[in-house]
C-alpha cells in the first residue's frame, strides 16, 4: 500500500529530540514514554520488536506488531495466567485484551467489542482467531459450541482467503464475529457478519496471486475418483488458477488445509451431500473457465459461438442444465422492446464478460449461502426472557491505496473512515467531552476529524455514493456521466479532487489517510451488479438444488430484475424509465451501506477495544522492522493523539455510583445510596462541602493510576490524600 506523503511528516522532522531515557529500555505502555512524539513511539515499538516483544499499550488500546514467525506465547499455561487479571498487571498481550472484554462484559452486564484494524498482512485475522482462542477456552466447558465457533474459521478462510502479494492468507471479505455468553459467562452461542467479499478474484488475479484457497485444497485433496467424476485435473489447466502465474503458495500446505477443511465442514454440520454439491459447483466454475468463445458475425452483426469442449459440456452437466440453454444463455441476451422479447447476440467480448459474471454470482451466493449455514449452526436465538451478552470482533480491511483503485477500494475505505470515525469519536471526542463535563482543566486537542470526507462521501445530499447509486439506475448512466455529476455537485469541495481533463477518468478523495485516486472505469458496472435475465432464468431450468437455493432471492425477484435490466441494456427506450425505476435493485454498495450502517449502530451500542495492527515490512520476514513502514502506520492509526490524550488524562474512571459503591468506607456520609440518581446524589453530598471536596478528591486520585495502585496497597484514605497533594499535576488539574 502506497500512502500519499502527508503533510505532518515535516513538522515531526522538525520536532526531533535528545532521547527520553525511557526510550532507551522501551515501556510496556506508551503512555509512559518520556518521548512523546512519532520518533520516541516508533523507537519504543523497535525496541521492543528486537527482544521479540509484539505487544504495547497505549493505555486499554493495544498495538500488535506482526511477529512473521511462531511465538510459544499462546498456549494453555498463558491462557491461565492472563484469565481474571486487571489489564497492565502483566506483560502486554491479546489475552489480556481479552480478559478485560470477557471481565467488563460480566461486571457491567454490557456488550462489548474489539475493532482490530491495520494494513493488509498486519495480523488482524491473526489476532481474531486469538481472541476467538482465548473467549472460547476461558469461557469453559471445552463444548461441541465452542469448537464449532473455532471451526468456523478453516471454512471462511478456505473460501474466502487467498494468496497476494501481501498476504498468503489475505483475508477478501470483512467480518464480525458477535459470541454470545450466558448468565453464567459460558459461549452459547456466535454468528458472523460478512461484508463485500471480493468476486472478481474468482475470475482475475494480479501476478505473484492466486484465486481463493478452496480451488487448489481441493484439486490436491479430492480422491482421484471424486475428480474424475467432476473430470478435474490440475490447478495449471484452469484459466481461472493460473492468471497470476502461480499455483502455490509458500509455506501452505494446500493438502493438509484441505483436510482441516472437509472435518471443519463435519463440525459444522455440513453433510457429505453439501459438501459434493459445494464441490460440483466448484467445478463447474472451473469449467466454465475454460470455455472458448469464437467471433462470428450474424446478420451483420457481432455475434461468437462456443467451442465444443469436454469443460462446456462438463459445465452444462455439473450445473444440470441443457447445453443448449447454457449455449443461448452465454451467447445471446434478451431484452423487452414494446412488450415484446427480443434476442440480440453477444460479441465473444460480451460473451465472455457475462460468463464471468455468472461464475462471480455463483461464487458469491455460495459464500454467503456457506456464512449462513455456519450461522444456523451456532447461532441459536435466546429462548425468550434470558439475557445474554456478546463480545463482538470486527476483522475487517484495512485502508487500501493501490497503483490502481477501483469502486471496490472506494468502498473498502468508506467503510475505514466510518472506522475511523468511531475511534476518533471513542478516544478524542468522549474524552474531552468527559473532562469538560467533570471542569477538569484541560487543553483542548486538536484533531481533525474525518467528517468532511464522510459527509462528501455518504452524508450531504448528492453525496459521491449517492450520485453513484443514482446513476446506476438511471438507464442512459455511463461511468462519465456518473463523474461529470460529480465533479458538478463536488468540484468545489477539498475532499473530492476532479479529473485534471475531460479524457481523465481519475478523480480523487482525500480520506483520513490521504489522497487515493479511483479510475471511474467500471463503477457503474460493479455497482449494478447486474445479471442477466437470461442467466437468471437459466438456473429456473437447473435441476441442481443448490445452484438453484443459493439463486433463491433472484429468482424471486426475477420479475422485477427482467424489466430492470431490459432498461439498462436498452437505453434508447427511456420511455418508461420513471415506472422502472422504483422497482430498485438494491445496489453493492447499498447493500453495503445498508450493513455498514448496522455495523456502526452496533459497535456504538458497545464499550469499544482496539487493536492496531502493525506490519513490520514488507518481506512476511521475521525480526525485520522498517521504520518509514512502521511509522506510516502508526501515523494512520492516530496513535500519536491517542497517547498525548491519555497521558494528560485519567487512565482508570468510575461512575460516580460505582465510586461511593467501592470507595464509601472512606467517607463519613451515609448519602450514597446507589439508588438514588446521580443528581440527587451529588446535591446531598454538595451540602457538606468537606464531604464533597474529598469525595472528588479521591476520585481524582484514584482516576490517575499511577496512584491508585498505591492505594490498593495501603488501602488508606490519608496515603491517598498524601500522594494526591505530593502530585502537583493531578491537583493542579483539580484545582
Ligand atoms: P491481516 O488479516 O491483517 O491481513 P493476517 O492476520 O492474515 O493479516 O496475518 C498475516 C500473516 O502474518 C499470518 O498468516 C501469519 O503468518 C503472520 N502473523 C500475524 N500475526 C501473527 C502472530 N501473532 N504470530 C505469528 N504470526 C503472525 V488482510 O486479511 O490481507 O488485510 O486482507
Ligand atoms: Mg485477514
Amino acid at each position: 500500500m502506497q500512502f500519499q506523503e502527508h503533510k505532518i511528516s515535516k513538522k515531526n522532522e522538525a520536532s526531533i529530540r535528545p532521547m527520553h531515557p525511557t526510550s532507551v529500555k522501551g515501556v510496556d505502555d506508551m503512555i509512559r514514554l518520556g518521548d512523546l512524539n512519532e520518533a520516541g513511539l516508533l523507537r519504543n515499538l523497535l525496541v521492543r520488536h528486537k527482544e521479540g516483544i509484539i505487544y504495547t499499550y497505549t493505555g486499554s488500546i493495544l498495538v500488535a506488531v506482526n511477529p512473521y514467525q511462531q511465538l510459544p506465547i499462546y498456549t494453555n499455561e498463558q491462557v491461565e495466567q492472563y484469565t481474571d487479571r486487571r489489564l497492565g498487571e502483566l506483560p502486554p498481550h491479546v489475552f489480556a485484551l481479552a480478559d478485560s472484554c470477557f471481565f467488563n462484559m460480566r461486571r457491567n452486564h454490557k456488550d462489548q467489542c474489539c475493532v482490530i484494524s491495520g494494513e493488509s498482512g498486519a495480523g488482524k485475522t491473526e489476532s481474531t482467531k486469538l481472541m476467538l482462542q482465548f473467549l472460547a477456552s476461558i469461557s469453559g466447558q471445552h463444548s461441541w459450541i465452542e469448537q464449532q465457533i473455532l471451526e468456523a474459521n478453516p471454512i471462511l478462510e478456505a473460501f474466502g482467503n487467498a494468496k497476494t502479494i501481501r498476504n498468503d492468507n489475505s483475508s477478501r471479505f470483512g467480518k464480525y464475529i458477535d459470541i454470545y455468553f450466558n448468565k453464567g459467562g459460558a459461549i452459547e452461542g456466535a454468528r458472523i457478519e460478512q461484508y463485500l467479499l471480493e468476486k472478481s478474484r474468482v475470475c482475475r488475479q494480479a501476478p505473484e496471486e492466486r484465486n481463493y484457497h478452496i480451488f487448489y485444497c481441493m484439486l490436491l485433496g479430492m480422491t482421484p475418483e471424486q475428480k474424475k467424476i467432476l473430470s478435474l485435473g490440475n490447478a495449471s489447466e484452469y484459466n481461472y488458477l493460473t492468471m497470476g502465474k502461480c499455483t502455490s503458495c509458500e509455506g501452505r500446505d494446500d493438502l493438509k488445509e484441505y483436510a482441516h477443511f472437509r472435518s471443519a465442514m463435519k463440525i459444522l454440520t455440513f453433510t457429505e451431500n453439501d459438501s459434493w454439491e459445494i464441490s460440483k459447483l466448484l467445478a463447474s466454475i472451473l469449467h466454465l473457465g475454460n470455455v472458448d468463445f469464437e467471433a462470428t458475425i450474424q446478420n451483420n452483426l457481432e455475434s461468437c459461438d462456443i467451442l465444443t469442449s469436454t469443460h462446456f459440456n462438463m459445465a452444462a452437466k455439473l450445473l444440470e442444465v441443457k447445453t443448449k440453454a447454457l449455449d443461448m444463455s452465454l451467447t445471446q441476451r434478451s431484452f423487452m422492446t414494446n412488450r415484446e422479447k427480443v434476442s440480440k447476440p453477444l460479441s465473444s467480448a460480451q460473451a465472455l464478460d457475462g460468463r464471468d459474471a455468472f461464475v462471480k454470482a455463483i461464487y458469491g451466493r455460495m459464500f454467503v449461502w456457506v456464512v449462513d449455514k455456519i450461522n444456523s449452526a451456532i447461532y441459536k436465538p435466546p429462548p425468550e426472557d434470558t439475557v445474554r451478552h456478546s463480545i463482538g470482533l470486527l476483522d475487517i480491511f484495512g485502508f487500501e491505496n493501490f497503483k490502481k483503485n477501483s469502486f471496490e477500494q472506494l468502498c473498502i475505505n468508506f467503510a475505514n473512515e466510518q472506522l475511523q470515525q468511531f475511534f476518533v469519536r471513542h478516544v478524542f471526542k468522549l474524552e474531552q467531552e468527559e473532562y469538560a463535563r467533570e471542569n477538569i482543566v484541560w487543553k483542548h486537542i486538536e484533531f481533525n476529524d474525518n467528517q468532511r470526507t464522510l459527509d462528501v462521501l455518504a452524508n450531504k445530499s448528492l453525496n459521491i455514493l449517492a450520485l453513484i447509486d443514482e446513476e446506476s439506475h438511471f438507464p442512459k448512466g455511463t461511468d462519465t456521466t456518473m463523474m461529470n455529476k460529480m465533479n458538478q455537485v463536488h468540484g468545489k469541495t477539498q475532499i473530492y479532487i476532479p479529473p485534471k481533463n475531460n479524457h481523465d477518468t481519475q478523480f480523487g478523495i482525500l480520506h483520513f489517510a490521504g489522497v487515493v485516486c479511483y479510475d471511474s472505469q467500471g463503477f457503474l458496472e460493479k455497482n449494478r451488479d447486474a445479471l442477466s435475465s437470461d442467466i437468471i432464468q437459466l438456473v429456473e431450468t437447473s435441476t441442481n438444488k443448490l445452484l438453484k437455493q443459493i439463486f433463491q432471492a433472484d429468482l424471486n425477484s426475477n420479475v422485477v430484475k427482467t424489466t430492470s435490466n431490459a432498461r439498462i441494456i436498452t437505453p434508447t427506450n427511456s420511455l418508461r424509465q420513471t415506472a422502472d425505476t422504483k422497482k430498485r435493485v438494491p445496489t453493492l454498495s447499498g447493500q453495503f451501506r445498508q450493513s455498514l450502517d448496522s455495523l456502526m449502530k452496533t459497535l456504538t451500542a458497545c464499550q469499544p477495544y482496539f487493536i492496531r495492527c502493525i506490519k513490520p515490512n514488507d518481506f512476511k520476514k521475521p525480526m525485520l522492522f522498517d521504520r518509514e513502514l512502521c511509522i506510516r502506520q502508526l501515523r494512520y492509526s492516530g496513535m500519536m493523539e491517542t497517547i498525548r490524550i491519555r497521558k494528560a488524562g485519567y487512565p482508570i474512571r468510575y461512575t460516580f455510583e460505582e465510586f461511593l459503591e467501592r470507595y464509601r468506607v472512606l467517607l463519613r456520609t451515609s448519602v450514597c445510596d446507589p439508588k438514588k440518581d446521580y443528581h440527587d446524589t451529588m446535591l446531598e453530598v454538595e451540602r457538606d462541602r468537606s464531604i464533597h471536596e474529598k469525595a472528588l478528591l479521591i476520585q481524582k486520585v484514584l482516576r490517575g493510576y499511577k496512584y491508585r495502585k498505591h492505594f490498593l496497597k495501603q488501602r488508606g484514605a490519608a496515603i491517598v490524600v498524601q500522594k494526591y497533594w505530593r502530585g502537583y499535576k493531578v491537583r493542579k488539574q483539580y484545582r
